[in-house]
């Protein structure tokens, strides 16, 4: 039988590097063509691979040569740089793969971390297999998709622990949602959350996600003392009046203080009604259920948002916690948010931590927690339980 499973080729003059490479996209569900050698990469890219993967920097040979290759031969792979140079070069090298019409999915500094690159290729598997399933016209995913998820219980949440930065203590967690389609495999939520807004499905959707979320943590912690669980709140909820009671019913159905749920909100939440938004933000706290500003930074105004959602966090966007390695205004952004937010009496948490030196930076300024694929990126249910219990056991 023909190997259906999406290809995926690599090319590094690292035999260690395209085997680790190689490794993690067989685990996960590619079929890897590793070449220590870029002479064959027009001959394999004739097979129409779904990922590229390459490293730009190679004796003889250079990633930006394999690019035209691709542009010239039309190949719709995505593609993933690696360069063991600074931030800079990769960003030149995605510019021009761009430029070229090229899709960049992903851009690794060497060393590359497992959590990462395995996080990445299940990302990009789901969503090739998504373009590939048998559809009719219209959207990829349809309004009936989702209501028979909704009716089979196909959403599950992966968790992705926060540590608190002082005393690596495991804090909460942050629960994803997940769509696992019996036959397309396991969907990402930049793909369908979209289309359950668009086809008013949103709100069901999040209920679900909370009482999955809710129960498994309830199960999950008990006897742990306190630690919380985070769910994002996508802004159409944010005009769903019932919302504060359903969860709070949740919480005590399932023997959960509410205190230990956070709900993350964006600024697109406000933007809508805003006093109805602001009457749910407002009754969720009275409710004794926490609030954190997620993506903090990225919105037209951060003050604005500090003054209107009575938050008992805020998240700061991972886009300014990487730029701190090479970007002075990234830094500053970093430290004003701690502090304003500390001053305001909230808990600072850092998102999408991935480096040593960017945990330091943030230790160095005070932030209060960190999320990221330096810990873990979220994982399913059973592997979160094994890290956390792991974990607990070196502490
Ligand atoms: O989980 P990922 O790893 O792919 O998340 C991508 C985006 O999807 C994030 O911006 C996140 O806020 C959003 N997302 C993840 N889970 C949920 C959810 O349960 N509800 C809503 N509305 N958005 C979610
Ligand atoms: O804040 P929001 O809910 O948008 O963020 C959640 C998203 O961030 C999810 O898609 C999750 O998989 C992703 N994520 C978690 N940790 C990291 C990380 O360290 N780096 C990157 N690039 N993404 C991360
Ligand atoms: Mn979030």
């Amino acid at each position: 039988m023909m190997d259906q499973r999406p290809r995926l080729i690599v090319v590094d003059d690292e035999p260690d590097i395209c085997e680790f490479v190689a490794e993690v996209a067989d685990i996960v569900g590619y079929r890897c063509v590793a070449l220590a050698d870029a002479r064959d990469f027009e001959t394999e890219l004739k097979s129409a691979p779904a990922l590229v993967v390459l490293d730009l920097m190679m004796p003889g040979y250079d990633g930006v040569e394999l690019l035209r290759a691709m542009a010239r031969t039309g190949s719709r792979a995505g593609v993933v740089l690696m360069s063991g140079f600074d931030a800079r070069v990769l960003n030149t090298a995605e510019e021009l793969a761009k430029a070229l019409g090229l899709s960049v999915v992903g851009r690794f500094q060497k060393p590359i971390r497992l959590a990462e690159l395995e996080a990445l290729f299940q990302r990009q598997l789901g969503a090739a297999t998504l373009a590939r399933a048998p559809r009719r016209e219209g959207p990829a995913v349809q309004r009936q998709d989702l209501a028979r998820a909704l009716t089979r219980n196909e959403f599950l949440l992966h968790y992705q622990p926060q540590l608190d930065i002082a005393s690596g203590a495991v804090i909460g967690a942050e629960g994803l949602v997940r769509w696992q389609h019996p036959e397309w495999g396991l969907i990402f939520p930049d793909a369908f959350i979209g289309l359950a807004e668009k086809f008013g499905l949103i709100d069901e959707l999040g209920s679900h996600v909370a009482e999955r979320g809710i129960s498994e943590f309830a199960e999950l912690t008990r006897g742990w003392g306190p630690i919380t669980l985070s769910v994002n709140v996508s802004a159409q909820s944010l005009r769903d009046l019932e919302m504060p009671d359903r969860l709070a019913a949740l919480a005590q159905k399932y023997g959960v203080p509410p205190s230990s749920l956070l709900l993350e909100i964006t600024e697109s939440g406000l933007v809508g009604e805003l006093a109805r938004a602001l009457d749910i933000l407002a009754r969720l706290r009275l409710k004794g259920m926490q609030l954190s500003i997620d993506d903090f930074g990225t919105g037209y105004s951060m003050m604005e948002q500090l003054r209107r959602v009575p938050a008992n966090e805020i998240k700061i966007d991972r886009s300014f916690v990487h730029a701190q390695d090479h970007d002075e205004g990234a830094r500053v952004v970093v430290q004003k948010t701690i502090e304003i937010g500390q001053r305001l009496g909230m808990r600072v948490l850092a998102e999408g931590v991935e480096t040593p030196g960017q945990l330091e930076f943030l230790r160095a300024h005070g932030c209060d927690a960190a999320q990221g694929y330096l810990f873990s990126r979220p994982l399913p249910l059973p592997e979160f339980v094994a890290w956390c219990a792991q974990r607990r056991a070196a502490a």
